[in-house]
């Protein structure tokens, strides 16, 4: 093994691997926001309403579409407090904070 292998192997393992963080939507309601989400990891909402929904962020981070009984994911690029909402039930509004 060469010194440059031994330096670079302690750094590799700080670095977590991505996670994925699921949000169950029910009864027109988004489900509590996941904690611990980083850049990097997905999050995934399941529509369990028969109604179609989506994840539309204010700021346009991303818009998931949510098939009535289906699912839809984004991968958090940045950091954050992301404010989002269901572009067909405007009283259904959640946040989610992306931290490093
Ligand atoms: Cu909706």
């Amino acid at each position: 093994m060469t010194a440059g292998a031994l330096a670079v192997a302690p750094a590799l393992l700080t670095i977590a691997p991505p996670r994925t963080h699921t949000i169950f939507v029910e009864k027109m309601k988004f489900g509590p926001a996941p904690t611990g989400v980083r850049v990097g990891d997905t999050v995934t909402w399941v529509n369990r309403d028969i109604f179609r929904h989506s994840a539309t962020a204010r700021n346009h981070a991303f818009d998931v579409d949510l098939p009535p009984g289906g699912t839809g994911t984004t991968v958090m690029q940045t950091l954050g407090t992301f404010d989002y909402f269901c572009r067909f039930h405007a009283a259904m509004t959640a946040q989610i904070l992306v931290t490093t």
